[in-house]
């Protein structure tokens, strides 16, 4: 099979099958958080699995898959301090993972508000749905532990098709003209649901982007994991210097969605299965297992260990989530501090077209 990569100017740290480049070096990490890394990158894969199992269950509405995304998302977080804030979209479900917020955050998928609240305790905004919008928010958040003298930093995550919005010119601009320390983590997955990245800007890569803005864009390989640690670790900590300039960084980290753009989309009416199986071909979760088993720091048993773990992490997850009830109500609650006369009317609308066709009888999509 074909590395996908193999002709990108991509930063690297293993080549297609997991084994470290001639010219790289391993992030210096303890062997604990190797592993670590590959264990959040397992559960990932693994809440993915069953999350788009209870969509079809019906228990969740839509649900935005991430597998083949995971090495970014993971790598990227472990490169964070706990206390930086992490800005996300909707499909970096390895962040909340790497926080151990799973628990917190599934209620969110089921239709609760609480599953937005809750993740703000481990330092992750709510998720947003509405493409780039978060952007501006993020370098709000930035600039507020810049006035203050905090060195926290903020890690905003976000899609290619999230740069042709005018919030990420915006968001970008801002944060360049005041210096501030925001790393702008691009998840250039190919696609905008069907529109391909042709399409969508006429760069040679989103990387290049960052330089309008008088900082650094790099391009990863965020099927890589370690890449991705190394190249966050880099911006995060100059960002967080207060005499090292420019503190933004553009990271594009290159990869690929294995699923549909959410459940409710069919990739095969504009992808190729072939496309597909190339990228397959240099999974991250694949990669970093064969790492860490020939670097001696892992072996079958605590491969198999793992697994298990992977599983019974989400089970529990899953589990305590077992008597929510939704109420469908909740969702014209947080809108405006005070619910205007309009939606307190389609409020009463919904209700009572649910309590006369049971709520089953709405379709639910993206
Ligand atoms: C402002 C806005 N426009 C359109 C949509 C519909 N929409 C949802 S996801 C999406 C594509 C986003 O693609 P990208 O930023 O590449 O992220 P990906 O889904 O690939 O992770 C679009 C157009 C939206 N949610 N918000
Ligand atoms: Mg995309």
């Amino acid at each position: 099979m074909t590395d996908p990569l193999a002709e990108a100017d991509v930063r690297r740290v293993l080549d297609a099958d997991g084994r470290v480049l001639p010219d790289a070096e391993p992030p210096d990490l303890s062997d604990d958080r190797l592993v670590a890394i590959y264990r959040d990158m397992r559960i990932t894969r693994h809440f993915d699995e069953r999350a788009v199992s209870l969509q079809r269950q019906g228990r969740i509405g839509t649900y935005a898959p991430c597998a083949g995304q995971e090495g970014s998302a993971v790598g990227s977080t472990h490169a964070l301090d706990e206390r930086d804030l992490i800005s996300y979209q909707y499909r970096e479900h390895g962040s909340i993972v790497t926080r151990d917020l799973l628990a917190e955050y599934l209620p969110y998928w089921l239709g609760h508000e609480s599953g937005t609240a809750a993740i703000l305790e481990g330092n992750v905004f709510p998720l947003q749905i509405d493409v780039a919008a978060h952007l501006p928010h993020a370098v709000g958040a930035a600039w507020a532990f810049d006035y203050r003298d905090d060195d926290r930093i903020v890690a905003c995550h976000f899609g290619d098709g999230a740069t042709s919005e005018g919030d990420f010119h915006e968001a970008l601009n801002v944060a360049g003209v005041f210096d501030l320390p925001t790393l702008f983590c691009c998840h250039n997955n190919g696609w905008a649901i069907s529109v391909p990245r042709s399409r969508q800007t006429a760069s040679d890569t989103f990387a290049e982007k960052a330089q309008a803005y008088g900082f650094d864009g790099i391009r990863v390989d965020g099927m890589d994991p370690l890449a991705s640690y190394a190249a966050t670790r880099e911006a995060a900590t100059r960002a967080r210097d207060p005499d090292a300039s420019p503190s933004p960084t553009l990271i594009e980290f290159v990869e690929y969605r294995y699923g549909a753009h959410t459940t409710a989309d069919d990739p095969t009416v504009y992808r190729d299965e072939d496309e597909l199986e190339r990228w397959r071909s240099i999974d991250p979760i694949d990669r970093m297992e064969t790492f860490l088993r020939e670097t001696g720091r892992i072996d079958a048993e605590g491969i198999e260990a793992i697994g298990a773990e992977a599983e019974d992490v989400v089970a529990e997850a899953i589990e305590a989530t077992a008597d929510l009830q939704v109420d469908p109500g909740e969702m014209f609650d947080h809108v405006y501090a005070e619910r205007p006369s309009t939606l307190d009317r389609q409020r009463e609308e919904l209700l009572e077209l649910i309590e006369k066709h049971g709520a089953d009888a709405f379709e639910q999509g993206e």
